[in-house]
C-alpha cells in the first residue's frame, strides 16, 4: 500500500472559456506538479478543482484524466464527497477501480446535518470499497463542526484513516494530534503550514502549492528539522504571496500564474467569474514579484 503522508497539491480544474474541461491544460497542470513541483501527492476533485460545480460525468472524466496522466508517479487521493450520497458512493467505487490510493469526502453541507447523519454518510461511502478515507473537514465553508469525541467515533471505522484539517483552530489541531497519534492529519490552510507542522501534521494539501511548491517544501522541511526562524522567513514571503493571490481572486490567479509559466490552466467554471484585464495585469505583477 502506498504511503499517504506528504505534501499534496489540490489539483486545479482547467476549463475552456465555455466551461468545458480543458483536458490538455489539466494534463499540463498534473505533469507540472509531478515533474517540476515534485509533489508527493495530488488531491483530485476538491474545492480547488471547482468540483462542486461539476456534473457526475465531468467529475469522473477528471478522475480518469488525472490517473491516466499521473499513472503511478505520485500518490492520488480523490475527493468524492457530495450531498448526493448516492453520487459519492458511485464516485468512490469509480476511483477505487481506477486505482486511486485513497479517497476523501467533504462533510455533507448546506442542510444542517446532525452528527449521526454525518457518521452514516462516511460509513456508507466506505462500506463497499476497499480503500482508505480521509475526512475533509472545512467548517468555514460547510458550517459543519466535529468535536474530538465525534472524530473518535468516526475513526472507529478502520477504513477512515485521517482528516484534512482546513481550520485555523490550533487548539483543536493539538487536541486531535494528542488523541489520534496513529491517524493522518493533513493541514488544509497553506498560510498556516508552519504552525501546523510544529503541531505534528503528517502532510498538507493546498491550492497554492500548484505554484508555490518550492517554498511550501522549504517551510515543511525546515520546520520538521526544527529550523523555525528560517522556516518563518519563507512562510512570511509565502503569506505575502497568498494575500496578493486572495486579493486578486484565488483560483483564477493561481491559473494565471501557471499561464505565466506556459501552462494552459484555462478559466474558472461559472458562476466563478472570468478574467478582467485588471485581474490579468495584477497576476503578471504578482508573478514578477514572487517568481
Ligand atoms: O481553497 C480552499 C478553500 N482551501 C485550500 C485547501 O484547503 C483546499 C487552501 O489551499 C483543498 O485542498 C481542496 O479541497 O482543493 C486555500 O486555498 C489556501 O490556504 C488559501 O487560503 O478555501
Amino acid at each position: 500500500m502506498r504511503e499517504l503522508k506528504g505534501l499534496y497539491s489540490a489539483l486545479l480544474g482547467a476549463f475552456h472559456e465555455d466551461g468545458s474541461i480543458n483536458e490538455k491544460g489539466l494534463r499540463q497542470i498534473i505533469r507540472h506538479n509531478i515533474d517540476h513541483n515534485k509533489m508527493d501527492g495530488l488531491y483530485v476533485g476538491g474545492s480547488t478543482g471547482e468540483n462542486f460545480m461539476l456534473s457526475t460525468d465531468e467529475k469522473k472524466r477528471i478522475f480518469e484524466i488525472a490517473k491516466d496522466e499521473a499513472k503511478n508517479d505520485i500518490t492520488l487521493m480523490a475527493q468524492v464527497g457530495s450531498i448526493n450520497l448516492k453520487e459519492s458512493v458511485e464516485l468512490a467505487k469509480f476511483v477505487v477501480d481506477l486505482g486511486y490510493d485513497a479517497i476523501s469526502a467533504v462533510t455533507p453541507f448546506y442542510y444542517k446535518f446532525g452528527f449521526d447523519e454525518v457518521r452514516h454518510y462516511y460509513e456508507t461511502i466506505v462500506a463497499d470499497v476497499d480503500t482508505r478515507m480521509v475526512i475533509y473537514f472545512i467548517p468555514f465553508l460547510t458550517g459543519v463542526n466535529i468535536s474530538v469525541d465525534q472524530f473518535a467515533k468516526l475513526f472507529e471505522n478502520k477504513k477512515i484513516v485521517g482528516v484534512k484539517f482546513t481550520q485555523g483552530d490550533f487548539y483543536l489541531l493539538e487536541r486531535m494530534r494528542k488523541a489520534f497519534p496513529d491517524k493522518l492529519i493533513f493541514a488544509g490552510f497553506d498560510e498556516m503550514l508552519l504552525p501546523a507542522t510544529v503541531l505534528g501534521i503528517d502532510g498538507a494539501i493546498g491550492s497554492t502549492y500548484n505554484v508555490n511548491a518550492a517554498r511550501a517544501r522549504q517551510i515543511y522541511e525546515l520546520t520538521r528539522a526544527n529550523k523555525i526562524a528560517e522556516a518563518l522567513e519563507v512562510q512570511h514571503v509565502t503569506n505575502d504571496l497568498i494575500t496578493d493571490i486572495l486579493d486578486n481572486g484565488l483560483y483564477g490567479t493561481i491559473k494565471l500564474l501557471l499561464a505565466e509559466q506556459g501552462i494552459e490552466a484555462g478559466y474558472c467554471r461559472e458562476p466563478m467569474k472570468g478574467y478582467t484585464p485588471e485581474m490579468r495585469a495584477r497576476a503578471k505583477e504578482i508573478y514578477k514579484k514572487y517568481f
